[in-house]
């Protein structure tokens, strides 16, 4: 017998599988199809961690699984290569970013394609080519043709240290999702996407898929969606102001207001205002901090009262003051607030503040020590015709008598907000228009997509947060498609996540020249089966791509309105100690050095093996080691084998139950017990000391999708036709799968005090016999009396004694 050495047998399988195409999906539309998708990386120059293999071996394994049983299998493979980390690189360096692109991405794919992963790589996609990014223009132009892209002046989240606007879904903790640094407001000239006119259908679709349940709740926490009504006040000067409330059952407890220091009321009321200087000056200092620190619930409150404007709480009729504060924002509702501070707890800390009447309207709790914000518990108090009523009860009748009066209509509002579209960076897809001043922005004609990005002397953003592009004047005069006059191209390129949006759709026809994907390809490959990724993407990419996809849906480009049918999500690999694993703390695991010395198989199955798929857990050298003795072991079954193809008769219930598991624990991200019943499968093989060559065939083809270069080297070493990757999964026999001894509990005095195996038709009487036979059972009885014995069939021995 040869050694176990899987340097040589792993790049000698890839080889084969390569010249094979053996991974390659056909379009043929005959045969059923499973298409796994998971997240493509992008390239960095670090180049694999072991944090990327565990989400890649996973569906690789259930991809592998699905070939065996004759699906036609899409698991594809691409680079989300646009972005800030290769553009800072390419600064330092000064190198194109398009040449450090190319660098990372190979030295990604040797990695990947080290640890044999199934991918089809013919279909390979890259963000950054031309031939890729013209769709992803296309795209856009189609939602600046629908109105769904527009450019507004706003204010918005700026990174300091990256130059760069940032969308809200990249506000993370109040930092930049990148760097990590401070985010401040800046006014600027963006491109947006109205992802907010999709809010509702992306909560409610959230039904038609099967996705995990915290992924599902993040997103419906992110989209916000929340009901209430707008009321109307009255204040000075016959005017009014509407307030958006999800509380109208406290209304006779509203004993101020607070509109947004940036609501344009302050304007409208210029005439009435006596302290104007005050509330510009407050104004200007809330324009400078983030809607995370505006919002923080700890934070001391602060506001300025507005003099000479007052307003009248519809239900009581009583005069109350308006302030402006911070802590109401101009982005939601209406930036105006009914302040009901016995209910709510920011108006509390206000009004403590500031010495405001706080009337409790919902007993309950002690107003004056906090805010009472129970809505299931406690009745309407100091409401006058609603008193008495429940929270619900209350809401309805105090809307209904708002509508009547004219006041008040129901409203919906969502947290969601617009994505903020442009990027002032030069690593990205150029926005596919032009501005002309007698046409305004026109799109450049389909027939010259893609707009290339142009050379640049330098990727340097500028200071006063204009693209790198602007400077590029040859490139940024144009004509006017419409006009012929001249005209100027956008110089904002696209954000990190254009590219991710629609990348599922290119891969099931990524060569085609005329469309982004042909119909009949999407027909037959959407959706996409299984969709893998990390729980940080939830409500940026996983909500992007939705949107995306809902949207060419509407346009008639993909037949169905969601993605993805199915959604799962990893947990991170950590470093000892629980740690993350980073540079800085000199924890990281380089998977390169544990494929050299243990080979690709042990990286493999350790990832899987290492502990529940969706939880983090710590790496562990021993760990690894552990694997690799396990597959020396299963090198070594050769040592046993017996030339027969019938299964080792003893072993056969054995066999059939673990088929059984493992298909099942494949399917279900249980890798971890799949491999583990492997392992005691092949401990029962030593055991009896031997192992038939039918035996196994059916062990080599589970253990394959996770440990698929040993496994085909096995086979060959065993003369078994064809290659294992062209093998039938394995069936498994109900009947045989049937446990005929069950585990039961003895206990004495109804406490356990240890366990029997017994046959599951046993009588009561063949257990009692069995029981004092145990020496190590009767000894727990030594020196008592019986005084009564109790069989639970199945389950439960109960000895009492005296
Ligand atoms: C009176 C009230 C009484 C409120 C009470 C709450 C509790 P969600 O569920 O998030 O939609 N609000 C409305 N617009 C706001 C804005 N632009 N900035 C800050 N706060 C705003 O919350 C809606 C509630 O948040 C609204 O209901 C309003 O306060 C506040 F016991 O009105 B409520
Ligand atoms: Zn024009």
């Amino acid at each position: 017998m040869k050694q176990y050495n899987p340097k040589d047998i792993e790049s000698k399988w890839q080889e084969i599988w390569e010249e094979k195409g053996a991974f390659h999906a056909s379009n043929d539309k005959d045969k059923e199809k499973f298409y796994a998708l998971i997240e493509f990386p992008y390239p960095s120059g670090q180049g694999l961690h072991v944090g990327h293999p565990r989400p890649y071996t996973a569906l690789d394994v259930v991809s592998r699984k699905r070939r065996l049983q004759g699906y036609n299998v899409l698991y594809p493979m691409g680079w989300d290569a646009f972005g800030l980390p290769t553009e800072n690189y390419a600064i330092q360096n000064k190198i194109h970013p398009k040449i450090v692109t190319k660098k990372n991405v190979a030295k990604f794919k040797e990695q990947l394609q080290a640890l044999g992963m199934s991918f089809d790589w013919s279909r390979e996609i890259n963000t950054t080519d031309p031939e890729y990014y013209k769709w992803t223009q296309w795209i856009f132009q189609k939602l600046f043709e629908k109105g769904l892209a527009y450019k507004k002046e706003m204010s918005i989240n700026w990174c300091n240290s990256c130059k760069v606007g940032l969308a809200n879904e990249e506000v993370v903790n109040g930092g930049c999702e990148r760097c990590g640094g401070e985010v401040v407001r800046k006014q600027k000239n963006q491109w947006m996407l109205k992802i907010t006119k999709y809010a509702e259908r992306l909560i409610n679709d959230l039904d038609l898929v099967d996705y995990i349940e915290r992924v599902k709740i993040q997103q419906k926490n992110w989209i916000g969606r929340s009901e209430g009504m707008e009321v109307d006040f009255e204040i000075t000067g016959d005017k009014k102001i509407t307030v958006y409330t999800t509380r109208p059952d406290t209304l006779f407890g509203a004993t101020y207001m607070v509109i947004s220091p940036e609501h344009p009321y302050i304007e409208e009321l210029a005439d009435y205002i006596k302290n104007m200087d005050d509330l510009l000056h407050y104004r200007e200092e809330a324009s400078k901090k983030s809607e995370f620190e505006r919002t923080e619930l700890v934070k001391d409150k602060t506001g300025v009262k507005i003099e000479g404007v007052e307003a009248i709480n519809p239900a009581t009729g009583k005069q109350i003051p308006i302030f402006i504060s911070d802590y109401v924002m101009m982005s939601y509702g209406t930036g105006a607030i009914m302040a009901v501070p016995g209910h709510d707890t920011r108006d509390w800390e206000f009004a403590k503040k500031f010495g405001l009447p706080i009337v409790e309207v919902v007993a309950g709790g002690n107003v004056e020590e906090a805010a009472y914000t129970d809505t299931e518990e406690g009745k309407i108090v100091n409401s006058d015709f609603i008193n008495g009523l429940e929270v619900k009860d209350a809401k309805e009748k105090i809307s209904k008598w708002l509508e009547e009066k004219g006041l008040g209509t129901r409203k919906v509002n969502y947290k969601l907000r617009d994505w903020v579209f442009s990027r002032q960076r030069y690593w990205g897809e150029p926005i596919p228009l032009v501005y002309c001043d007698e046409c305004g922005w026109v799109p450049v004609p389909e027939s010259e997509l893609p707009v290339l990005l142009p050379e640049v002397e330098s990727y340097e953003p500028t200071d006063n947060g204009e693209s790198p592009l602007a400077n590029v004047r040859e490139w940024v005069e144009t004509t006017c498609p419409k006009c012929g006059g001249n005209a100027e191209r956008e110089t904002d390129t696209m954000p990190q996540w254009a590219g991710s949006s629609w990348y599922f759709l290119r891969y099931t026809d990524p060569h085609n020249n005329e469309e982004l994907a042909s119909k009949e390809n999407l027909d037959y490959w959407l959706p996409i089966d299984w969709y893998n990724g990390g729980m940080e993407h939830t409500t940026l990419h996983l909500l992007y791509s939705r949107f995306w996809h809902k949207f060419l849906y509407d346009c008639g480009v993909v037949p169905i309105p969601e993605p993805y049918a199915k959604r799962t999500s990893h947990g991170m690999i950590l470093g000892g100690n629980n740690e993350k694993m980073s540079k800085s703390r000199g924890n990281v695991v380089n998977p390169d050095e544990v494929v050299n010395e243990f080979g690709a198989d042990t990286l493999r199955l350790y990832e899987m093996f290492i502990g529940d798929f969706e939880k983090s857990v710590p790496w562990s050298q021993n760990g690894v080691k552990g694997c690799r003795r396990f597959l020396d072991r299963v090198w070594r079954l050769q040592e046993v084998l017996v030339d027969s193809n019938d299964l080792t008769e003893k072993l056969e219930s054995n066999i059939h139950k673990t088929i059984k598991k493992v298909s099942e624990d494949y399917e279900h991200m249980k890798f971890n017990t799949a491999i583990a019943s492997m392992m005691a499968l092949v401990n029962d093989f030593y055991d009896h000391g031997s192992v038939t060559k039918g035996d196994m065939k059916i062990f080599l083809t589970l253990l394959n999708p996770v440990a698929p270069h040993i496994t085909e080297e096995l086979w060959e070493e065993l003369g078994f036709e064809g290659m294992v990757y062209e093998a039938t999964w394995p069936v498994w026999d109900e009947a045989k799968t049937i446990d005929n001894v069950v585990e039961i509990a003895v206990q004495i005095n109804g406490k356990v005090k240890g366990q029997m195996v017994i046959a599951v038709d046993a009588t009561a009487d063949q257990l009692k016999e069995q029981f004092r036979n145990d020496t190590r059972l009767v000894d727990l009885l030594e020196g008592k009396t019986i005084v009564k014995e109790i069989y639970v069939p199945g389950r439960i021995y109960n000895i009492v004694v005296k």
